[in-house]
């Protein structure tokens, strides 16, 4: 695939942004009483509003020609047709056949993986029912308050912004908790928690090996065992989902209560798959079955709808020209919704994980900036926190709102002031304030012409902020699963603009090993390592003391 920066397509966009880097979003919103009207769109229950972007026709244009130069259809297509596109591991990427309807077919190696996928949400929905109902129950024969899930990164984000997400449609009887961290800190506030003979835990590992859930699954375990006596009774009160079924069987819990997926469902595209178990558990299978239904109708449009009418596609077009002509190296979530709580956490793997890459498929260096930082957190905390910085400081940082027009409570008042606060922050991000205007509000508030000149700098604001707003009507399981879905093909997109593989994730891979040696040192199993000075010193204060 050749360069980025030596396609035609991007040179146009390149010469294009250098008259198109000083526009005003201002100039542009005056230009065009109907800006609004031409940069909006509505697919799967979602609407993104685009228009406070820092573009126009001709750059969508452009950026659509570059998509076509980088083949983005066919990608596309190979990706939903179970190509192995992620190449480094030989593996296909079906994220999207885990949401299809039964009967549809999508045969990989001579398989139909679909009917696979519904042989797995059969057992999930059996088993998620029973306990929902109590007729599965512990072994001193008590119904299963506490719902643990023990996982990490990809086994732990998304059953974890999901169950979050939609507490409003949770089971009333059941707590769900999330265990992932190796920090025992994050074990023992749970467990201080709990009942033994009431809860059930979840192992979820794809590989079954990760170091931190395999620690914590055994601290379980042995707390499980301690508290109840016999070994016989974890098959009550232990499942698994994995696709190691070896390791779960050593591990002590029973292969009928494990649930498997494949290794063509990447960690931070697993939610869909068995490790949406405690989603399923806490709404119920009917909500997580709406919660597919909403990601696969996004899928649909993704698969059907035409590159310009694309959502994940104008999204993924739009952050490319934030990050690549206005040199925006990081992008900012904020959902004006309590519920979303976790979705940044749960972006930040998403797009990190996926594009944070500097070589391209074919292992040369990549020739233009990647994957921006994503981060963020819930509006209106955020405006009372780093918003100074968006607004003012000297980075140009996007930001994505997010926001649902209902609530899932009744007091209005709070929705109405949240929807306000949504609304107030784009539109300012976008306009600014001018030194005229500052002057006019400073005069008006009677300083005289000396305080107006000291204060006036500091009251300025350039505006011409970038931002997408994302609405949908209620914050349901069909919206939510759009709403991820958008977010992992917009994913998709921009990797295919950067030529980068989006699903493996070596350096992930590297800090499952790097700490090994070190433990074995602090534990004195090993003889201290000749590391740096640093690494030696810290070593030996863990080992003393501090001095
Ligand atoms: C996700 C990553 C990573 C993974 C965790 C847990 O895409 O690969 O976050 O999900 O490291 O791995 P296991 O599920 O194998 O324990």
């Amino acid at each position: 695939m050749p360069a980025l920066t030596s396609l035609p397509a991007y040179q146009a966009l390149a010469a294009h942004a250098e008259t198109a880097r000083h526009w005003q979003l201002r100039d542009l919103f005056a230009q065009d009483p109907q800006r609004f009207e031409h940069m909006h769109l509505q697919a799967a229950g979602l609407f993104l509003d685009y228009s406070k972007n820092r573009l126009d026709a001709e750059t969508l244009r452009l950026l659509l020609a570059l998509a076509e130069a980088r083949d983005l259809a066919s990608w596309r297509n190979a990706m939903l047709t179970g190509a192995r596109i992620n190449h480094t591991e030989q593996r296909a990427v079906l994220h999207t056949a885990l949401r299809l309807p039964r009967g549809t077919r999508l045969e990989v190696d001579g398989e139909d993986v679909v009917a696979q996928v519904h042989g797995v949400l059969e057992h999930m929905k059996r088993f998620s029912d029973e306990v929902r109902n109590g007729a599965w129950r512990g072994h001193t024969d008590q119904e299963i308050t506490d719902v643990v899930n023990i996982g990490i990164g990809g086994s732990d984000l998304g059953p974890k912004m999901a169950c979050l997400a939609l507490r409003h449609y949770a089971h009333p009887r059941l707590r769900m908790h999330f265990v992932s961290n190796v920090d025992g800190h994050d074990i023992e506030a749970v467990l201080q928690q709990l009942n033994p003979e009431t809860t059930l835990f979840i192992v979820a590992s794809k590989t079954f090996t990760t170091a931190e859930t395999m620690m914590n699954a055994q601290t379980a375990r042995s707390w499980f065992i301690q508290q109840c006596g016999a070994f016989a009774d974890l098959s009550r009160h232990f499942v698994a989902v994995s696709t190691n079924t070896a390791a779960v069987k050593a591990f002590g819990i029973d292969p009928a209560n494990m649930f498997p997926f494949w290794d063509w469902v990447g960690g931070r595209y697993s939610l869909w798959s068995a490790i949406g178990l405690p989603i399923a558990l806490s709404v119920g299978f009917a909500y997580f079955s709406d919660l597919l239904a909403g990601a696969h109708a996004m899928d649909h449009h993704f698969a059907t709808a035409p590159l310009a009418q694309n959502m994940p596609v104008l999204l993924g077009l739009i952050g490319f020209w934030n990050r690549q002509f206005l040199g925006c190296s990081s992008l900012s979530i904020a959902p004006y919704h309590q519920d979303l709580n976790r979705f940044p956490a749960y972006l930040q793997q998403l797009d990190m994980e996926s594009n944070g890459k500097r070589v391209t498929r074919d292992g040369s260096p990549v020739d233009t900036p990647t994957c921006p930082v994503i981060w963020g957190e819930c509006g209106t905390n955020g405006q009372h926190a780093y918003f100074q910085l968006l607004h003012q400081g000297s980075d140009l940082i996007p930001i994505d709102f997010i926001a649902s027009l209902q609530p899932a409570h009744e007091r209005q008042r709070h929705h109405t002031a949240l929807l306000a606060n949504c609304f107030a922050q784009s539109e300012a991000f976008m306009k600014g304030k001018t030194a005229d205007e500052a002057r006019a509000e400073l005069e008006a508030a009677g300083l005289d012409a000396a305080e107006v000149a000291r204060l006036l700098p500091h009251k300025v604001f350039p505006g011409n902020r970038p931002s997408n707003t994302i609405l949908m009507d209620y914050l349901t399981p069909p919206a939510l699963g759009a709403l991820i879905a958008l977010y992992e093909h917009k994913t998709f997109v921009q990797g295919v603009l950067w030529d980068v593989n989006s699903f493996d994730q070596w350096g992930v891979e590297l800090g499952k090993v790097l700490a090994k040696a070190i433990e074995a040192e602090l534990s004195g199993d090993a003889h201290p390592a000749l590391h740096d000075s640093s690494t030696n010193g810290l070593v030996q204060l863990a080992k003393r003391g501090l001095p």
